[in-house]
């Protein structure tokens, strides 16, 4: 056999449902790479020859290796930062006050337009750096906080840009529909006529994003508005996904399913029947803890039933500067646990395997197996479980990317 590299000496959390074990567990496990893909992974006691001499051997101290994290939602290019209304909600206000008198979204909107491209990469990519420290070896990031053509633009280039210039793969998302800019304050049907008919053939000319989303929400758009943009965004051959039943129960998350969306994200407020409508469409379920922690939300998503009808659940970061503004994929890991009651291998699921699925790449990676992307970390801990368990030793000790070792 000739291969690029092996590893020895290390336990594989794979994540493939193929493999009946609790984390799709390789103990005493091997991994060989060609050509930045998996070419055999398996018992070590099975590897096959090679040639020892010419080969790379990597040896793994008995650590455990997962697939490389995968952050599904992200918000992680903006400028500014919005501490003071932390602290007027520390006084009483709520953050559905606080949107409605202008601050909220709008303020971070007003931020973005005023900062330069160069700064607002500088920005994402010390928070990329951030995640991939951690392990994350893919992101996706929306626009958002543009809400202007000019704008939107600007924040998906430097999404794009960042994923050109880090090792940590970027997937864009338009979400011009995150909240109604104030000039098109009491008119928001003229704004969603904006996004379709102005923004996103822009976006899809320059090839600006690979998906679509939508905040539908009783303060942002309705089911309507909502609508039509995803049908639009389906159109123009774009992947779609919404921001859906996060403050209430608005019908979005049954709508987008029925459109074929691959994940609708948020969904504390989500009822049976939705979650049966996801189920059939095969959506992902995206939970957000750092969002349900940071404002502090009591009602929890339908865990149990999104077991019950078998829907993939994601579990993200959701990071941005309003409703969660922590820039840690293993913290979520732990919150998905400790606050939305997950076990630590659903957790992990739903960073590797299910995040890969809403973001339509898990022929590529989320897993791994023999014709997989060689992404994977590796960790020191003598568990899987530890990985959501602890919090804030980072574990991780190597990141391999498509086959290359990442110096970081
Ligand atoms: N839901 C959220 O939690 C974020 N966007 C959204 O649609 C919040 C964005 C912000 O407050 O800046
Ligand atoms: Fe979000």
């Amino acid at each position: 056999m000739s291969w690029d590299q092996v590893w020895i000496d290390i336990n594989i959390a794979t994540m493939s449902p193929s493999i009946s074990t609790p984390y799709g567990a390789i103990t005493d496990g091997a991994i060989a790479v060609k050509d930045g893909k998996i070419a055999w992974i398996g018992a070590r006691t099975e590897l096959p020859e090679f040639d020892v001499l010419a080969t790379p051997i990597y040896k793994g101290k008995g650590g455990w290796v997962t697939p490389g994290l995968i952050d599904a939602h992200t918000h992680l290019v903006f400028a500014g930062n919005r501490a003071n209304e932390f602290e007027l909600r520390l006084q009483g206000a709520s953050y559905e006050e606080i949107a409605r008198s202008g601050g909220g979204i709008i303020s971070t909107v007003k931020a973005c337009r005023e900062a330069s491209e160069a700064e607002l990469f500088e920005l994402g990519r010390q928070r990329l750096n951030a995640l991939a420290k951690e392990g994350v070896t893919t992101v996706e990031i929306k626009s958002g906080y543009g809400l202007d053509i000019e704008t939107e633009l600007k924040i998906l280039r430097v999404a794009r840009e960042l994923g050109k210039h880090h090792h940590v793969d970027v997937k864009t998302t338009f979400l011009g529909a995150h909240a109604i800019p104030p000039e098109f304050s009491g008119d928001s049907d003229a704004y969603v006529d904006l996004v379709i008919n102005e923004m996103l053939p822009k976006v899809v000319a320059e090839n600006l994003a690979d998906a679509v989303d939508v905040f539908c929400e009783n303060i942002a758009f309705n089911l309507a508005q909502t609508e039509r943009v995803l049908q639009a965004a389906k159109k123009a051959g774009l992947t779609i996904k919404l921001h859906a039943e996060q403050l209430s129960n608005m019908g979005g998350s049954a709508m987008a399913a029925k459109l074929g969306a691959k994940s609708v994200d948020h969904i504390e407020y989500l009822d049976e029947a939705d979650v049966k409508a996801l189920s059939e469409s095969g959506t992902c379920a995206t939970l957000l803890p750092g969002a349900f922690y940071f404002l502090r939300e009591t009602q929890h998503p339908p865990i149990d039933l999104l077991r019950q009808y078998q829907v993939p659940m994601v579990v993200a970061s959701d990071y941005n500067p309003g409703s969660s503004p922590l820039c840690s994929s293993l913290l979520m890991l732990n919150m998905a646990c400790t606050l939305l009651r997950l076990t630590p291998e659903e957790a992990l699921a739903g960073m590797t395997r299910n995040a890969a699925k809403a973001l339509d790449i898990e022929q590529q990676v989320g897993i791994l197996a023999v014709g997989m992307h060689a992404d994977f970390c590796l960790w020191n801990i003598s568990t899987p479980a530890q990985l959501a368990y602890t919090y804030g030793v980072n574990a991780c000790v190597d990141v391999v990317k498509n086959g290359q070792l990442v110096h970081q």
